[in-house]
């Protein structure tokens, strides 16, 4: 994979099982739970199990079948938390922060997915 990769992060040991997380949903190749800190009522992260420190290794690395599960398990986790519009919710955010300048604090790739209330402005 692209970037270098810290198997010690905190993601990578919530995917091996050291540190217990609240899941939400799973397939083959992501795993979706709550955030730790929710700044939403419905706050879930999104993960792929793959070793990928942001969105751009994700994106510029990842095999399709790897961006497919991911891509499904966020709209499985959308439907279920109840906000996905295609299934008649209000609607949601989702967010990945990369890097520093992107206030990136965990690097593994992950996107946020924020609902169940109304969002602010979205840079701050
Ligand atoms: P960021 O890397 O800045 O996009 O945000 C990382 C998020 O991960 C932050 O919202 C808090 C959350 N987080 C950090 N540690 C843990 C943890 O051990 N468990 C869970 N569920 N979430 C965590």
């Amino acid at each position: 994979m692209g970037f270098d990769y810290d198997d010690q992060n905190i993601f990578a040991r919530i995917l091996r099982g050291e540190i217990p997380n609240d899941t939400v949903a799973e397939n083959e190749h992501a795993l979706a739970f709550r955030d730790i800190a929710p700044k939403s009522p419905s706050h879930v992260l999104v993960i792929p199990k793959g070793r990928y420190v942001s969105f751009d290794d994700f994106a510029a690395n990842a095999l399709a079948d790897e961006i497919a599960g991911f891509m499904r398990l966020c709209a499985e986790v959308v439907a279920k938390e109840g906000v996905g519009l295609e299934s008649g919710g209000q609607g949601f955010r989702a967010i990945t922060n990369a890097g520093p300048d992107g206030v990136q604090e965990v690097p593994h790739f992950h996107v946020h997915i924020m609902g169940g209330r109304m969002m602010g402005p979205m840079v701050s």
